[in-house]
């Protein structure tokens, strides 16, 4: 009988574990059997663009978290597959920081090639996984959303892939239930255009909050207010900008804050990240942990100490991204293969120790960036994931930081070199502030 693997999500994650065993299979290996689940009608997680917000359709909650006019925040080349270049995907080299649409296509091109869509099972939530010690399988409920069906199945071996940027944290401080403008989560934000001619008040410091303060200045809002719970970004800011302390309370279209400012304000963006939420995990299998690089309980970032049936990938906050997930998956596969032994419990625990001492210890600037670079080497040397130019990427990385202290409205102006191919990434036609069109038609134009 051949092991049975379910895999929760068809995001980058997801669907780097379908590559993985594919690229197995292609290899002569006898794979297991991999039956992906994904609530949403299509792949690629939260680059798969929704309008909607709150509930679906169906009345689930909606995954997405991206918004229109999203280009990438970080350079392309950090996150380029090591198993399917962008000059392969789009028969050109193009600029570092392409537009979401852009990066979809980038996603879906590798595992088309790869033939795995029949693998998944598209509106089908994954509503309860739970460990049965007596048949030493796991038992995985999901709901066939379109047929209004359970299916209640055994399987070896469970790897969650279902991401930690789509519930979000929301605090509440005082006047928000009388504000007379909107208050939202960078959730549930979608298009700047509906902020133009508003002062807006952003609370957090992090991705989000620079980004959409961004957009939403790119697209005319007449304002910027970042408020700060631990410090300020610091960045040279266009004028409309500024930055405060934490937000006390809002008295109608006022806001107030903590160093006694106030600030007259037309709608509330709470940038203040997301919480690891695994509402089907049992409670023995579920994942705790802070936003961090190295997460609890995870031996090698992957495998559930706890129970090394249960594999996560993609739970750390990301520097790297795709092809850290790819490195994941391939680690991952290779547990389940039996090709890589796990250590006891007691080991892998203190693996995982190690790993957060380690991330605590790196606090110089780039500190966290090399952390999750070297990382992504380990588990890269650990499989036959091609292995590329890891500081390269890193390299990429480093530049991009400095890009952003030097103009944080420019930074995306700039190109880098492909750690898989050496080709330097060509300027874009039109430099970012000036581009208000993001379809993948315009930014593939030469
Ligand atoms: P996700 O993309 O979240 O995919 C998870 C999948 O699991 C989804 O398809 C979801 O529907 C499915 N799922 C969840 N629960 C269930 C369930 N119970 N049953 C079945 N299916 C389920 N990264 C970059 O590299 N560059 C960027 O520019 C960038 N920008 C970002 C901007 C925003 C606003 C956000 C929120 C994130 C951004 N990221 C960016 C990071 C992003 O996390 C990764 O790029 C990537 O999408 C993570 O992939 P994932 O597969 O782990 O998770
Ligand atoms: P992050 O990176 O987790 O950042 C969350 C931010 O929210 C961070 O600045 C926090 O401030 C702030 N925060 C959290 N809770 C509060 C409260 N209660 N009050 C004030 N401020 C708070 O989330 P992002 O959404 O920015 O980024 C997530 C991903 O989306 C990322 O991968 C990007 O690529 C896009 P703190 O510093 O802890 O004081």
């Amino acid at each position: 009988m051949k092991k049975r693997v379910a895999v929760i999500g068809a995001g980058p994650s997801g669907l780097a574990q379908l590559r993985a065993f594919q690229s197995a299979a292609e290899k002569g290996a006898d794979i297991p059997e991999v039956v992906c689940f994904e609530k949403q009608e299509d792949w690629g997680g939260l680059w798969n663009y929704t309008w909607r917000t709150g509930t679906d359709e169906f009345g689930e909650p909606v995954h997405c978290s991206m918004y229109r006019y999203l280009w990438s925040n970080g350079p392309k080349e950090g996150l380029e597959f090591a198993d399917y270049t962008f000059e392969e995907h789009f028969g050109k080299p193009i600029a570092s920081y392409p537009p979401r649409a852009v990066l979809w296509d980038y996603i879906k091109g590798r595992v088309e090639k790869a033939g795995v869509r029949d693998w998944i099972r598209f509106r089908n939530p994954v509503r309860w996984v739970e460990y049965l010690e007596d048949k030493g399988k796991f038992r995985v409920v999901a709901n066939d959303i379109k047929a209004d069906r359970d299916t209640d199945e055994l399987y070896d071996y469970v790897v969650c892939a279902s991401g930690h940027f789509s519930t979000p944290n929301v605090p509440e401080f005082e006047g928000f239930d009388s504000f007379p403008g909107r208050v939202l989560h960078a959730h549930d934000f979608r298009d700047a255009l509906e902020f133009k001619d508003q002062d807006i008040l952003i609370i957090g410091t992090s991705y989000s909050a620079e980004d959409i303060g961004s957009q939403c200045w790119k697209y005319g809002c007449k304002s910027v207010t970042i408020s700060h719970r631990t410090a300020p970004i610091g960045f040279d800011w266009p004028d409309s900008w500024s930055e405060v302390p934490l937000l006390e309370r809002v008295e109608g279209h006022t806001a107030y804050f903590k160093d006694g400012s106030s600030k007259k304000i037309d709608a509330i963006i709470l940038c203040t990240g997301y919480q690891h939420y695994f509402p089907f995990l049992a409670d023995n299998l579920r994942l705790r942990t802070a936003n961090r690089l190295a997460t609890a309980d995870l031996y090698k970032g992957v495998v559930w100490a706890h129970n090394p049936k249960l594999l996560y990938l993609g739970m750390q906050d990301q520097w790297f991204t795709f092809n850290m997930f790819d490195a994941q998956a391939w680690y991952a596969r290779d547990v389940i293969m039996g090709r890589i032994k796990v250590p006891s419990e007691a080991e892998m625990l203190k693996d995982v120790e190690a790993r957060v001492a380690a991330e605590d210890a790196a606090t110089s600037d780039y500190g966290p960036l090399e952390y999750q670079a070297e990382y992504v080497k380990e588990l890269v040397a650990e499989t036959d994931y091609p292995s590329f130019d890891i500081d390269g990427a890193t390299e990429a990385f480093k530049q991009w930081k400095k890009h952003k202290k030097k103009g944080i409205m420019t930074f995306r102006d700039h190109g880098y070199v492909s750690p898989m191919t050496g080709t330097m990434a060509p300027e874009h036609h039109t430099k970012w502030v000036d581009a208000l069109d993001d379809s993948l038609e315009s930014y593939l134009q030469t």
